[in-house]
């Protein structure tokens, strides 16, 4: 599955704009939500029939493709949305989102060309500001709508009420979350000339973003929109496009070859696209988050539904929303991936432990990984481990599938390889003197072919324990019935039989001391990797947190350096106070991120000692039982040397000593014989 952009011939509608509100489009949000890479996202805002699509169609490397209108009227509705692959970037997607003509006369609605502008700042890494003529007192006049911004944008949720102090860290906080601010000037005729001298686009920009000085409501009108744009958009870009062809051509702009463009024209729009595809940042949220289109899509939808509903957009609550969402969906993708990982082994069941535990491993490594690059800000792990406990019950689910399959095959087995027998018995086989002897060859040799089948899974020993168990009495009435044996030979057998079946009770204890033993080091292992991944994702996600902070401070002081050198002492006094407030929450994440770390471990220590507490009790239990049936093997054998005591001493009275130490020895050394003969089977 490619994580980049699906092929899209054209642009398709992200946004409508319909007489009942925005509304996004689901098909289009479907087409985001299967792209994984991060996104740019490049946004073209400013008044209608300035040339916005066209721009967005040379940065779309494309002639057309975003529609252009040839009237006076006002052509593009809402938000149009073209994913393509990042021209310079690999790996990431650039997404282009052409927007509604602001200020169209038709329409008459301002405060839905507020809320364009406005979403067009929300949804941006870079945001171009499209204007035609030159940078005047009227053209920053009509960029109004940066003035309305804190009115339209909440950075934090609504929790207690706002205090002017709060009021001023909102503001500050504007610088860390808004996009990059580039101004296209487009049909710009004049000579950019201040007091006589050359300047570049950029002083140009930063000239008609001047401050005055004084207090007058005739100066702070002047000053506002300019201070809004200079404190909210530190990183500002200008380019100044002339004609790009005669006036006669103008309306068929979009048919024409490149070559047939003015050169001045080509030259700027060239080094426009060059600076937008090299600088364009991938959109990030609160937090340093990158955006993937997966998470861009649920970003879109957030917003606007915000907006629809009457509400005003929060940039807090938007992202813990986006989280919530995204992080879902990381788990059930990760699932996905646990289950599509077990799928094959399932097939095959049963299998032995070993391979169960190992697919495991590799398949929930897997799934831990997606989850880890999908989910973002959970800090509780509370994502994390709902995976985990999904993961490990349908592992629970497969341990026990894989037993049953071993109990059936084991019990199939078991049954082939006791038909032969079952006739014998039918036979009579066994229902003659010396038949008990055979019948113990006969079961001794069944045992060892069960035993070589390689392919029982969890349960061989379990089975056969419960087989010999169940064949005890069959046996114990044809050593009865045998005329062969003496009473002392079938004391002995008998006692040999409790000891055999106490030997497979071992094994079968052995057999699942084994497993659970592994299972908890599993368990162990499992939780002790999680745990670091988890720990190296959110050591990842400070790391963003403390970028970002650094990137608002140093555009802050950068800010702040101008307007010192400008003599402009109120504006900086402000700015130095927004510096300390920045200042002061980075102290609060490093205090966060030391409070978190401690945390972690600690939570890892406890959860240490739970699984080796685990561990101990269940190894406690283990020995405890072995011990238990080590001092039965000692009591049947105990039993049998005072059966074999007493044998004597009634031999001693009768003077037959000689004979019956004899009979013992025969049966001794008979005994060892089979022995070592089952050994070599
Ligand atoms: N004068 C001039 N015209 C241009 C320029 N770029 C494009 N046009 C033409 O202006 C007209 C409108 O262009 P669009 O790109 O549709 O403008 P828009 O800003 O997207 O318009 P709306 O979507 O209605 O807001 C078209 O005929 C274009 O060919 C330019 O740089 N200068
Ligand atoms: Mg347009």
């Amino acid at each position: 599955m490619s994580n980049g952009p699906p092929p899209m011939p054209a642009p398709v509608c992200l946004i409508e704009n319909t007489d009942q509100g925005l509304q996004t489009v689901e098909s289009s949000l479907n087409l985001l939500r299967r792209i994984q890479q991060p996104v740019v996202v490049v946004a073209v805002v400013g008044l209608y029939r300035t040339g916005k699509s066209y721009l967005m169609n040379r940065l779309a490397g494309q002639q057309s493709g975003f529609a252009l209108g040839s009237t006076i009227e006002s052509k593009t509705k809402g938000f149009w949305m073209w994913c393509v692959p990042h021209p310079y970037s690999q790996g990431q997607t650039l997404v282009l989102l052409d927007t509604e003509g602001l200020g169209d006369v038709d329409k008459g609605d301002s405060k839905n060309d507020a809320w364009v502008f406005c979403l067009g700042v929300l949804l941006s890494s870079t945001m171009v500001y499209n204007s035609r003529g030159t940078i005047d007192n009227q053209a920053i006049e009509k960029l109004h709508y940066v003035t309305e911004l804190t009115d339209q944008i909440q950075v934090k949720s609504a929790g207690a009420s706002k205090q002017d102090d709060d009021e001023m860290a909102e503001e500050c906080e504007f610088v860390r979350f808004f996009p990059s601010f580039v101004w296209a000037v487009r049909d710009f005729t004049l000579e950019r000339k201040i007091n006589g001298r050359d300047v570049s686009d950029d002083e140009y920009l930063n000239f008609a973003l001047q401050l005055k000085n004084g207090l007058s409501t005739k100066v702070m009108t002047y000053n506002l929109p300019r201070q809004c744009i200079r404190s909210f958009f530190p990183t500002r870009k200008c380019f100044t496009f002339p004609f790009p062809t005669a006036a006669n051509n103008m309306s068929h702009l979009d048919y024409m070859a490149e070559a047939d463009l003015d050169p001045d024209f080509r030259k700027v729009a060239d080094s426009f696209c060059t600076h937008i595809f090299a600088e364009s940042r991938v959109k990030t949220v609160q937090g340093g988050h990158k955006v993937t289109g997966s998470r861009f899509s649920h970003l879109v939808k957030i917003y606007v539904d915000t907006i629809n509903s009457g509400k005003v957009p929060c940039l807090e609550n938007a992202v813990v929303a986006m989280a919530e969402i995204e992080n879902q969906s990381a788990v059930n993708e990760g699932f996905r991936l646990y289950v599509q990982g077990m799928e094959n082994l399932k097939k095959n069941f049963p299998v032995d432990l070993e391979s169960l535990s190992a697919e495991h491993q590799r398949a929930s490594a897997l799934a831990t990984q997606e989850f880890l690059k999908r989910s973002f800000k959970d800090t509780e792990g509370k994502y994390m481990t709902q995976l985990q406990e999904k993961v490990a019950k349908l592992y629970d689910q497969l341990i026990n599938e894989n037993m049953d399959a071993s109990e059936k095959l084991c019990r199939k087995l078991l049954s082939d390889l006791y038909a032969p027998m079952a006739g014998n018995i039918q036979q009579g086989i066994y229902a003659k003197p010396g038949g008990y002897e055979i019948y113990c060859r006969d079961r001794d040799a069944m045992v060892a072919k069960y035993r070589q089948d390689g392919k029982k899974g969890m349960k061989g020993e379990e089975m056969l324990e419960g087989f010999l168990q169940e064949r005890s009495a069959e046996a114990n009435s044809i050593m009865k019935a045998d005329e062969k044996l003496t009473e002392a030979d079938k004391q002995r057998a008998e006692e040999g039989q409790k000891i055999a079946l106490l030997e497979q009770e071992n094994r079968m204890e052995e057999e699942k001391y084994r497993w659970l033993e592994s299972l908890l080091e599993e368990e162990k292992r499992t939780h002790e990797e999680n745990l670091n991944r988890l720990n190296e994702k959110l050591k990842q996600e400070y790391a963003l947190l403390a970028g970002e902070q650094e990137r608002a401070l140093e555009r802050k002081m950068a800010e702040q350096t101008v307007l010192l050198n400008q003599g402009f002492h109120q504006q900086e006094q402000e700015l130095k106070e927004q510096i300390q407030q920045l200042k002061k929450e980075q102290a609060q994440r490093e205090a966060e991120e030391a409070r978190l770390q401690r945390e972690q471990q600690q939570q890892a220590a406890q959860a240490t000692m739970q699984v080796l507490g685990n561990t101990l009790e269940t190894y406690y239990n283990y020995k405890q039982k072995k011990e238990d049936r080590r001092l039965q093997q000692v009591k049947a054998q105990k039993e049998k040397y005072t059966y074999k005591k007493r044998l004597m001493a009634a031999a001693k009275k009768v003077g037959m000593e000689s004979k019956v130490t004899g009979v013992l020895k025969a049966g001794a050394s008979e005994q060892k014989a089979r022995a070592s003969e089952q050994k070599s089977d």
